[in-house]
């Protein structure tokens, strides 16, 4: 590590507390003239980093750029997660970290940028992704389990977000079928798995687990400005990005070690904001309405249209909407 790296995982540790130059100097074995350098050139990124008269430096609470030292000390097992990347800007970091699987990074490599300039959404669509709004994630899994259960991540990450929301903000949250969770009514979180298959050994090669949660109130784009909200906007307080990485980390962590026994399922049925709902079902060609009845061990959303005909909706081919 740079004197800079290891200078802001000791912030870190002691955020919101001033720590002494010399405790610094001294724990590093570097001079006080290169801590300050040190200090400097974070502040010129942004860090707010305040020099108290006759105590130190401190990084305040506030503070909320992401580093591997702001999440790692969040992670319960960081043997799961080996790598963490964070980059300023990204087009997606879905097709970053594509790239970084199809050159054999491990699994649990995470990737995250600060913005995308070219957030993918499903089927085309985009998601928007401003600077230092949110969490613009991406975790590299590489399965064992057979691909019909693998792909069940999807689902399974729905209820680790909302997991990790509820433990750090106290907020009960709803999952829309199949990939959106929603609070009070609005889209909070979106998630978009790809997947690497090797069709001769019908095998998954890599899984890449995308996962934007909008955490801070910066606005949005007007098209989506009456469907989408973020935690602040609903709870009105910042939370700490950080500290929502590391409990979504865990929780998909405990997930995913599960995930054969699809016994997240319960609790993906129990958040369900469509079970029991009217629905239409839009696929490319036509608009149906029907009511959305279960949702199966496959993860199909069971549907009863209007028509009488019990549909099991499967998620790359239609979207639904809830009309009540
Ligand atoms: C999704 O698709 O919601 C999946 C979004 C996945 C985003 C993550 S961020 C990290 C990783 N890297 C990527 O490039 N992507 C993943 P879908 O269900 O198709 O929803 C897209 C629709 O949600 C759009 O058409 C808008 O209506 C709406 N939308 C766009 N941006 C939004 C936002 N920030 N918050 C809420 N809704 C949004």
């Amino acid at each position: 590590m740079s004197t800079r790296e290891t200078l802001l995982h000791f912030l870190e540790e002691n955020k919101g507390t001033p720590v002494s130059g010399s405790r610094i100097a001294d724990t590093l074995g570097i001079s006080r003239a290169a801590v300050w350098k040190a200090v400097k050139s974070l502040q010129e990124d942004g860090y707010t980093i305040t020099a108290v008269h006759k105590k130190g430096y401190r990084l305040e609470e506030s503070n909320d750029i992401l580093s591997l030292q702001s999440i790692y000390p969040y992670i319960k097992d960081p043997d799961f997660f080996p790598s963490i990347r964070v980059y300023k800007t990204l087009d997606s970091t879905n097709t970053t970290a594509k790239e970084l699987a199809n050159d054999g990074a491990v699994s649990g490599t995470v990737i995250l940028a600060e913005q995308q300039t070219a957030g993918k959404g499903r089927l085309g669509r985009s998601f928007s992704s401003p600077s230092a709004g949110g969490i613009y994630m991406s975790v590299i899994l590489r399965p064992t389990a057979e691909i019909e259960t693998s792909l069940l991540i999807t689902s399974a990450a729905a209820v680790a977000v909302s997991r990790a929301v509820k433990d750090v903000t106290g907020a009960e949250t709803q999952i829309k079928w199949v990939n959106d969770v929603y609070l009070n009514g609005k889209k909070l979180v979106g998630i978009l798995t790809e997947a690497t298959m090797d069709c001769e050994a019908r095998t998954i090669d890599s899984l890449v687990l995308g996962i934007g949660v909008n955490v801070l109130d910066v606005g949005f784009p007007p098209e989506i400005e009456d469907v989408a909200t973020s935690l602040e906007r609903e709870l009105h307080r910042r939370f700490s990005r950080s500290m929502l990485i590391g409990g979504i980390l865990n929780e998909l962590q405990a997930v995913w070690k599960d995930i054969g026994t699809k016994s997240f399922l319960e609790e993906y049925r129990r958040r369900s904001f469509l079970i029991g709902r009217r629905i239409n079902v839009i696929s490319p060609v036509k608009t149906e309405p029907g009511t959305a009845l279960d949702i199966n061990d496959m993860g199909h959303l069971i549907v009863k249209m209007d028509s009488g005909e019990i549909r099991k909706l499967n998620s790359g081919e239609v979207s639904v909407r809830r009309i009540d």
